[in-house]
């Protein structure tokens, strides 16, 4: 079914767009992600390449990611004259990306007095060999003209909370230019290596944090003057980086590295006949999952922004368990097992911190980092108008993130009927969630059902709300599966397991108000004032004051941030009758702002489940378009928050999936109900795997067909 041929592609350039193409145009291959920005631009305007899995904290800051110094750097002055955007302007700019081979490319033409001159590039970062990065450089002239190009390494990295390395050596070795940097917190040696291939010598020059190779030469006209460069980046805690090549044949590299692409696409292509738009929102989506999919290498997971930057501190949220691993357990399950491992791995991080707030078993932590060391502070956002931090309680009091690693871990054993994982480890894992959960109950005197208190639900704009339903529809089913699960295990005795069953039986979900039909969101919701989203707008005095927290417009409202009885609905829809959850869509949706990226695909599922997909369209296509198109929030109180969306790309695969073709997974084999297509969509088409075989599902208006394939 392959058919991908898509590039996509901005012309013109304006410097108001360079966050969002850098986001948007964003190249990767899960050891590392490489933002979507020119070749000539230094820290100021963002460029990164960012590292899965490496952290560190400046004195006095909060930890995050790491960015690698930038092997990219190339700038080039004509006649003089340096062409660089964003200050000299452009007669054209191209920026490209090739979806289907995960190629980025530029053109950009600037005139120089009389002379046109014009830059080519090409880049990827290899999914054949995770620590290069591949990059083509091309110059041309119209006229006769004296070049100098600088290519080479710039040291001086953009940093949200850093700088990062106490030492930086910059060397050259046999042409081989080297910067090796030091971390502050763990010393980890970063290390940038860059091979050049040029058409003319160049001398090797030291300027700044910049360790160069500068090329000088006399351009003739209409000859193209090609730079090749490979760029090595690797860690001291890589085991697989031993004797990596310096400097690869751009060719050769390029077709392993799409034959790579290739296999990629076979699986996860998604054919959406009749819309185009949503066809390359959907596979655009995809593509930006698979750039910062971990598939080698160390415990690895994906962060909150992918490998865009170091917003969220590079840390890893539930956004990964509950929005992005579908996707990958139905297309690569190597990978979903890999996630789960992290979180596997983990476990004594979760241990210590539910030790740290009083609770048994494991509070998986709200960002996560290595070691499952919670990165996010007690003080999370900054006061727009006073400069100081707010108590918030994501870290605290989100307490649903530990039933995120069991829904996924159960998702696996169904899809995929690997059972190994439990013995890896999973089986641990989940005896830690449930006596977490079991530890948070609260019973009064005299009622015979359990209560959870004090949380902060999906909904974070109210906060520590008691007998929140998404959380406690989550913690239920943490209960029961691991009553379930770990039957016979001697890892947990029968009375503590009889202990869960009975916890799971008795505690307190909110059910749909008889009359109405509405289930309320925690206790005491209904209460509050209902204001609507744009009243709450209207009273902002600052557009990025925070929503929530003590002083929010949101708090005292029935105003959410994003999904919560909804992200219930779509997690557990076999639970309620249709009636009822379009009673909840029709309420809550309206009284929602939508202002994380995690909320519109779960609307957008729920209005699948209630056969509405002309509800869910234009919130799946946000989700599928989060990041192609511009306009995402940027601002948290004063926090930067700009950065990819993995969560809304894969709330979208799973729209499309359980939404829009009805997907499910019964006994063990793939089942679908009733489908809900989009208008226009004649027919939906996509590949999954499940218990080790292929299948083909094609939706159109009647039904849903899946049949096994011959792999
Ligand atoms: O995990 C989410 C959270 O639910 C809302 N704020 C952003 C986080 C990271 O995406």
């Amino acid at each position: 079914m392959i058919h991908l041929n898509r590039k996509i592609s901005d012309v013109g350039f304006s410097k108001d767009n360079i966050d969002h193409l850098g986001n948007k145009y964003l190249i990767g291959n899960g050891y590392m992600g490489i933002r979507g920005t020119a070749e000539e631009y230094t820290a100021e305007l963002h460029p990164a390449i960012n590292l899965s899995g490496v952290y560190d904290r400046a004195p006095g800051k909060w930890r995050e990611s790491v960015n690698a110094p930038n092997g990219l750097y190339c700038l080039l002055h004509a006649d003089g004259e340096r062409l660089a955007l964003p200050e000299k302007e452009p007669r054209f700019h191209e920026q490209s990306l090739d979806l289907a081979a995960g190629l980025h490319g530029r053109r950009t033409l600037w005139r120089v007095g009389e002379t046109g001159v014009t830059v080519e590039s090409e880049r990827f970062a290899s999914m054949a060999d995770p620590h290069a990065i591949l990059q083509r450089y091309v110059v041309s002239v119209d006229r006769e003209a004296e070049l100098t190009l600088d290519s080479g390494i710039d040291s001086e990295v953009w940093d949200i909370n850093g700088g990062h390395f106490s030492s930086v050596s910059l060397t050259e070795r046999e042409g081989i230019l080297s910067a090796e940097c030091r971390t502050i917190e763990q010393g980890i040696v970063v290390t940038v290596l860059v091979g050049e291939k040029a058409p003319v010598v160049g001398e090797t020059v030291k300027e700044g944090g910049k360790l160069l190779k500068r090329y000088r030469f006399r351009a003739e006209p209409l000859v193209s003057y090609v730079f090749e460069k490979t760029v090595t980046v690797c860690t001291s805690r890589d085991e697989d980086a031993v004797g990596l090549p310096t400097m690869l044949d751009y060719e050769e590299a390029k077709r392993r590295h799409t034959a790579c692409w290739d296999r990629i696409w076979y699986r996860s292509e998604v054919q959406i006949e009749g819309d185009d738009e949503a066809e390359l929102a959907l596979n655009y989506s995809i593509y930006h999952l698979n750039c910062i999919a971990p598939r080698s290498g160390g415990v690895r997971s994906i962060p909150a922004r992918g490998l865009s930057g170091q917003v969220y501190k590079g840390a890893i949220f539930w956004d990964t368990e509950m929005f992005m691993f579908d996707y990958f357990l139905f297309t690569d399950p190597d990978v979903a097992k890999r996630l789960l491992r992290y979180r596997i791995t983990t476990l004594p991080g979760a241990m210590e911190k539910a030790a740290e707030y009083g609770w048994r078993g494991a509070f998986y932590a709200w960002e996560s980092q290595e070691g499952g060391l919670d990165a996010c502070t007690d003080y999370n956002i900054t006061d727009v108008f006073t400069g100081r931090p707010v108590r918030t309680y994501f870290r605290d009091k989100q307490v649903h993130v530990s039933a995120a690693m069991v829904y996924a871990l159960v998702r696996y054993l169904e899809v995929t009927g690997d059972r190994s994982v439990l013995r890896e480890g999973g089986n641990r894992m989940l005896l830690e969630c449930a006596r977490f959960y079991h530890s948070l109950l609260v019973r009064y005197v005299g009622r015979d059902f359990y209560e959870i208190h004090d949380v902060v639900g999906p909904d974070e704009y109210h906060e520590r709300v008691n007998n929140n339903a998404y959380t406690n529809r989550m913690a239920r089913f943490t209960l029961e599966q691991a009553a379930c699960l770990l039957r016979d295990d001697p890892i947990c005795t029968e009375e503590e397991r009889l202990g869960f069953l009975e916890a799971a039986k008795r505690l307190k979900v909110p059910q749909p108000d008889p009359e109405t039909g509405l289930i309320e969101q925690f206790d005491g919701y209904f209460r509050l004032e209902d204001a609507s989203v744009e009243t709450l707008r209207s009273r902002l005095i600052d557009p990025r004051e925070y929503w929530g927290g003590a002083d929010g417009v949101a708090s005292h409202t029935q105003v959410n941030k994003q999904a919560d009885v909804a992200a219930m609905l779509g997690m557990f829809p076999e639970d309620y009758p249709t009636d009822v959850m379009e009673k909840n869509w029709l309420y809550y949706e309206p009284r929602t702002e939508h202002g994380s990226s995690l909320s519109a695909c779960m609307f957008a599922l729920l209005a699948c489940y209630i056969g509405r997909p002309d509800y869910a369209y234009p919130l799946f296509m946000k989700s599928a378009q989060q990041d192609y198109l511009p306009g995402s929030k940027l601002w948290l109180g004063l926090i930067f928050i700009g950065g990819t969306h993995p969560a809304a790309a894969g709330g979208a695969w799973m729209v499309a999936s359980r939404g829009f073709a009805g997907l499910s997974i019964r006994n063990g084999c793939p089942a679908a109900s009733k489908p809900q297509l989009p208008e226009g969509w004649a027919r939906l088409r996509f590949r999954i795997l499940c218990r080790g075989k292929s299948y083909l599902v094609t939706a159109t208006a009647e039904k849903t067909l899946i049949e096994e394939e011959q792999t």
